[in-house]
C-alpha cells in the first residue's frame, strides 16, 4: 500500500479559493445548511428568474424525486456566451488544436457567441423546437460545442454520441430518444486517420426511422453523399440564418441533455441531466477544484462524446469565462511528445486527462515529455479509473516536475461532475486516491446488506443524499433509474464502485463492483459485448469479464461457446474482433477470445462469472469452491486453454 503523502505547499494555500479551514467550514456547512448552502453557491449563475425553492429531493420509493432551484429559470448558452461578452469578448474561449500539428484556431467568445446564435438559427429553420431531440456525432471540432450550445440555446435537448461508435450504436441512440436531427461532419481526423462519419450516419439511418434532417459540417472535405431533402451542409445553411437568436427562458428542471452509458445490465441507459442543478455543479467543481483564476489557459484531453468533454471542455470553463482547449488529436501522433507540445503551444496552466493516456506515454519514457518546456503547468487533473500509484507519481514528478498539485477525481456519468477529489489549496494528496468529498457530497462505505461501515474500512460506495448535479432520469424510463440506482441499498445512490476508506478519512476508489468494466477510461457492459458476440451466426453463447491490462486499464476477455460443428481458430477469433468491432465501435475490440466447449454454471443454469473473472486474471490459484458448478470438469478445460496475461 502506498502510504506517500504530498503536503499542501504555502504557495498553494495561499493562491486557492479554498484552503483546508474553508474546505472543513464550507463542507460541513453544505451538509448542515444545504438550502442555504446552495442559495448562495447558486449565485454564481444568472438566473432569468430567481429561484425560491432549492433542495427537493428523496432517494425513498415513496415519494421519489430530484428537483433543484425548480422554480427558478435560466438559460445555460446565455450563461456560457452571453454574460461574458461586455467584459471579455476578446478573451478566447476555446483554443483549437487540430490533429494536425500545423492546424489550430482561436474562437473569442465574441465570435462563439455569433457562431452559437447562427447554429441556434439553423437548427430552429430546420424545425427543431424546445425539447425536441438533436444527436450530435462529429468529431473534437469547434463545431461540436457549438451545436451543443446552440440545442442549449434553444431548449433542445443534445445527445452527443461517441464518434468511435458504430453506426448500430448510433443507430440504437438515435431511436432510443426519437431524435429528429442529426448534427455530424463529414470525416472526422485522428492520428492521421479519416474516420467516415457521415457514411456512418447513412448506415446508421438505414436501420432506424426516426431522423428526418442531417446537418453536415465540413471538415476533411473527403467525400460524402447527400441525400436530397435529407442532408444539408452547415456552411451553406448558416448563409441563410441571422447572426443574432434570443436565448430561450427554461426552467431549472428542463432537459438540458441525454447521454447514454453502460450498464450492467441491458442496452445503455440514456441519463438525463437538467438546465440548473448541472449547470452549478460543473461551474463551481471546475472553478474550485481545478482553481480556476480569469486568464488563466484549461486543457480537458477527454472527447464531447464522454461526460467529462460535456462538464469540462463545454459547461463548467464556459459558464467560468474561461478559456479551454479542445484537441482534435491523440497523444501519441504525430509523435509521443503531442501533448507537451500543445501544452507550450497555448501555454496550458491546468491540464486534465486519463490514467490510461497516463500510462501510454509513460511507456515511451521520459524523453517525449522533456522535449516541452511545460512550464507554464501549475495544476494537473486525472479521471475516468483508478489511478495506480506508478503512474500518479510519473504524472507528478516527470510530467509536473513536483510543482503541479494532482486532482484525482471521482465521478460519473450520472454525477454531473467530481464527487470526490482533492481540492489543491486545502486537501493532502496521496498517489491513487481521490481523497475527499466535495460540497454537498455525502459518500458511505456499506456491507452487501447495506449496513453502513465506519472508519476505514472497504465496501461499497454510496451516495446518502442528493446532489444538485445529479441525473434526474433515464430517458423513457424513469423505473429503471430508480430501480438501477435506488433500489440495491434503500434511500441510497448506489454508485457501482467499490471503495476503502483509510484512517484520514480518504477515499480510494478500487473499480466498479457490478458487471461494468472500465477500458481505457470507457465505461463498457459486459452484457452489451456479449450481446454483441451471441448475435454472430457461429456462436452460440459468450460471457465477457474484464482482465487487467498494463496500458488500458482493463482489457476485454471474451469466453465463446461455438454452435455445433464450428471450428474454432484464429481465422473465427480475427472475424469476431470485426464483428465486435462493427456492431458496438472499436471501443468493444475484444483483447481476448477463448473458446470454449462449456461455460461453468450453477445447476440452476447461472454462469459463474467470478472463475470466469479469476481465470482471466491467470489467478487460477484462487478458484475457490466449485464444487456447486453443474459440471465442474468444465473448469479443467478453461484453465488449461486460458490466455496469460498480455
Ligand atoms: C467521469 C467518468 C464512471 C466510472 C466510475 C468509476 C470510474 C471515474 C475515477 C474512477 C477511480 C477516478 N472512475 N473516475 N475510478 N478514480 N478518479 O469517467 O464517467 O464514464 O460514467 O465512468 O469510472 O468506476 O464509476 P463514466
Amino acid at each position: 500500500m502506498n502510504q506517500t503523502v504530498y503536503p499542501v505547499s504555502a504557495e498553494w494555500r495561499q493562491r486557492a479559493y479554498v484552503d483546508a479551514e474553508a474546505y472543513a467550514r464550507l463542507y460541513a456547512q453544505s451538509l448542515s445548511d444545504p438550502e442555504g448552502f446552495w442559495r448562495e453557491q447558486a449565485q454564481r449563475l444568472d438566473w432569468i428568474r430567481p429561484f425560491t425553492q432549492v433542495k427537493d429531493t428523496s432517494f425513498d420509493e415513496a415519494d421519489f424525486g430530484i428537483r433543484w432551484f425548480a422554480d427558478g429559470s435560466l438559460n445555460i448558452a446565455a450563461n456560457c456566451l452571453d454574460r461574458h461578452l461586455e467584459t471579455q469578448g476578446d478573451v478566447p474561449a476555446i483554443l483549437w488544436a487540430g490533429d494536425d500539428p500545423a492546424e489550430s484556431r482561436t474562437i473569442t467568445y465574441r465570435e462563439l457567441h455569433a457562431e452559437v446564435c447562427r447554429f441556434a438559427n439553423v437548427l430552429k429553420a430546420k424545425g427543431v423546437r424546445r425539447g425536441d431531440r438533436v444527436t450530435i456525432y462529429m468529431p473534437m471540432i469547434p463545431e461540436a460545442a457549438m451545436a451543443m450550445l446552440a440545442c442549449a440555446r434553444i431548449g433542445a435537448i443534445h445527445s452527443v454520441v461517441f464518434a468511435g461508435f458504430s453506426p448500430e450504436s448510433l443507430a440504437g441512440r438515435v431511436t432510443d430518444c426519437d431524435s429528429s436531427v442529426i448534427i455530424t461532419a463529414d470525416e472526422g481526423l485522428r492520428g492521421g486517420r479519416k474516420i467516415p462519419l457521415k457514411a456512418n450516419v447513412d448506415e446508421a439511418l438505414g436501420h432506424c426511422t426516426a431522423c428526418a434532417t442531417v446537418i453536415v459540417v465540413r471538415r476533411t472535405g473527403g467525400p460524402v453523399t447527400m441525400v436530397p431533402g435529407r442532408d444539408h451542409w452547415y456552411h451553406e445553411l448558416r448563409e441563410s440564418v441571422p447572426a443574432d437568436c434570443p436565448a430561450v427562458e427554461m426552467g431549472a428542471e428542463d432537459p438540458l441533455f441525454i447521454l447514454y452509458t453502460s450498464g450492467s445490465t441491458g442496452k445503455p441507459k440514456g441519463v438525463l441531466h437538467t438546465t440548473g442543478g448541472y449547470l452549478l455543479w460543473a461551474a463551481l467543481t471546475h472553478h474550485v477544484v481545478f482553481d480556476y483564476k480569469p486568464g488563466e489557459i484549461y486543457w480537458c484531453a477527454a472527447d464531447i462524446g464522454w461526460v467529462t468533454g460535456h462538464s469540462y471542455i463545454v459547461y463548467g470553463p464556459l459558464a467560468n469565462g474561461a478559456t479551454t482547449v479542445m484537441f482534435e488529436g491523440v497523444p501519441t501522433y504525430p509523435d509521443f511528445s503531442r501533448f507537451w507540445q500543445v501544452v507550450d503551444q497555448f501555454g496550458v496552466n491546468i491540464f486534465y486527462t486519463a490514467p490510461t493516456a497516463i500510462r501510454a506515454l509513460m511507456r515511451e519514457g521520459d524523453e517525449w515529455v522533456r522535449k516541452a518546456s511545460r512550464s507554464s503547468l501549475r495544476l494537473l487533473g486525472s479521471v475516468g479509473e483508478p489511478i495506480n500509484p506508478e503512474a500518479w507519481e510519473w504524472y507528478y514528478s516527470v510530467v509536473g516536475e513536483r510543482r503541479c498539485p494532482i486532482m484525482d477525481t471521482w465521478w460519473q456519468t450520472e454525477t454531473g461532475g467530481h464527487m470526490i477529489t482533492p481540492l489543491p489549496g486545502a486537501i493532502p494528496l496521496k498517489p491513487g486516491s481521490a481523497s475527499r468529498p466535495f460540497f454537498g457530497v455525502q459518500p458511505q462505505v456499506v456491507d452487501p446488506e447495506g449496513r453502513v461501515l465506519e472508519g476505514a474500512v472497504e465496501g461499497n460506495l454510496v451516495i446518502a443524499d442528493s446532489w444538485p448535479g445529479q441525473m434526474r432520469t433515464v430517458w423513457g424510463d424513469h423505473e429503471r433509474f430508480f430501480q438501477t440506482y435506488f433500489s440495491t441499498y434503500p434511500g441510497k445512490y448506489f454508485t457501482g464502485d467499490g471503495c476503502r476508506r483509510d484512517a484520514d478519512g480518504d477515499y480510494w476508489i478500487t473499480g466498479r463492483v457490478d458487471d461494468v468494466i472500465n477500458v481505457s477510461g470507457h465505461r463498457m457492459g459486459t452484457a452489451e459485448v456479449e450481446s454483441a458476440l451471441v448475435a454472430h451466426a457461429k456462436v452460440a453463447e459468450a460471457a465477457v469479464v474484464g482482465m487487467p491490462h498494463d496500458i488500458k486499464g482493463q482489457g476485454i476477455y471474451a469466453y465463446v461457446t461455438l454452435n455445433a460443428n464450428e471450428e474454432g481458430d484464429d481465422a473465427l477469433r480475427a472475424e469476431l474482433v470485426r464483428w465486435v468491432r462493427h456492431e458496438i465501435g472499436p471501443i468493444a475490440t475484444p483483447d481476448v477470445i477463448q473458446f470454449a466447449p462449456a461455460l461453468p454454471k450453477t445447476r440452476s443454469g447461472k454462469i459463474m462469472r467470478r472463475i470466469l473473472r479469476k481465470i482471466a486474471e491467470d489467478a487460477v490459484d484462487q478458484l475457490g469452491d466449485i464444487s456447486t458448478l453443474a459440471d465442474p470438469g468444465v473448469v479443467d478445460h478453461l484453465v488449461a486453454n486460458r490466455h496469460r496475461a498480455i
